[in-house]
């Protein structure tokens, strides 16, 4: 059998590749088995997630079961899935239109959980020259990476295969920006079920419904389902700012140290936000995930 094995009890350990609501498929040495997950694991809170590393015990044949989950280096529940270390957070400027509040609350979850992140802005075959840069605009001062796409014409996959090597990383945004469309274009042999966009209001269909992984070169990209409202992680309200990389860096410039660029005055954040070097819309909607947290923090 060519399963790998852990180092603690020499017991075969695997990769989720992808989940069932009763199975798995592991990926084990070279080969994929198909696991049954052991019952006791499907009650914990712990449920096995894409990307966890687990251990097997084989039960005959090609047959296991998944007995184990180890200690996992980063977990996300939307979209769910353990040990990525990059997001590739994927929006468009039109079809679907362009909502900025989505890609800051991913870039929000992504940062709370340790995870890097790359902006991906596809369609641009389908976007006029001034609003990708207005786009370009709204991210340059963050200090995010920002690869522009088109999936459909081939442009800049090369640049965004060599961000994914070795790396495990998850494509997260909203349904229909393309997500599965990029992972066929840049994984040979891949074939993942893309769908239209409703014509009417130019909204993903939700087509893709598991969470899996793909390898790409030396790397792991996970698609995801696509989604149309994100919820905050849990966070305390004085945390939010620490990940914004162009506030934290105004931060020991405000007049209070636990300044949380809100209703404070001597705050070198807002004072950056009226000199034009954060931008406002960003900042404008800082204040609205705040007010969230704060709001949730009363009930
Ligand atoms: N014009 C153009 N269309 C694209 C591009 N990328 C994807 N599409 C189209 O956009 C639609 C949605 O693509 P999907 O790959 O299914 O989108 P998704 O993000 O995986 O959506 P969900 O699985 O619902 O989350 C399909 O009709 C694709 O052909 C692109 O770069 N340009
Ligand atoms: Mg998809
Ligand atoms: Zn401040």
């Amino acid at each position: 059998m060519s399963a790998s094995s852990s180092d603690a009890g020499m017991q075969p350990v695997g990769l989720v590749m992808r989940t069932y609501s009763n199975y798995c498929d592991v990926r084990s040495g070279r080969c994929t088995y198909r696991c049954q997950v052991r019952g006791r694991l499907k009650l914990d809170r712990q449920a096995v997630l894409t990307g966890d590393q687990v251990v097997l015990e084989f039960i005959g044949g090609d047959r296991a079961m998944v007995t184990g989950i180890l200690p996992r280096r980063t977990a996300l529940t939307r979209p769910p899935i353990a040990n990525a270390d990059l997001a590739v957070i994927v929006f468009t400027a039109k079809s679907p239109p362009l909502n900025l509040g989505l890609v800051d609350r991913l870039l929000i979850l992504a940062r709370s959980e340790g995870l890097a992140t790359l902006l991906c802005l596809n369609k641009t075959d389908l976007a006029e020259p001034h609003e990708l840069a207005l786009v370009e605009r709204h991210y340059g001062q963050t200090g995010y990476e920002l690869v522009q796409t088109s999936a459909k014409h081939g442009h800049n996959l090369g640049t965004l295969v060599e961000r994914l090597q070795g790396r495990t990383a998850v494509l997260a945004g909203q349904s229909g920006v393309g997500k599965s469309t990029l992972l066929n274009a840049i994984s040979p042999g891949t074939c993942l079920e893309v769908g239209e966009l409703s014509p009417k209001v130019q909204r993903g269909r939700h087509t893709t419904r598991g969470v899996r992984l793909i390898p790409v070169g030396d790397g792991l990209v996970a698609d995801t389902p696509g989604f149309v409202a994100l919820e905050l992680p849990q966070l305390e309200p004085r945390d939010l700012a620490g990940l914004y990389p162009e506030m934290a860096q105004h931060r020991s410039d405000c007049r209070f140290p636990d300044c949380i660029h809100d209703p404070e005055p001597g705050c070198a954040v807002k004072d950056a936000v009226e000199r034009g070097e954060i931008d406002s819309g960003r900042y404008r909607r800082y204040l609205e995930f705040l007010h969230e947290l704060q709001a949730r923090r009363k009930y």
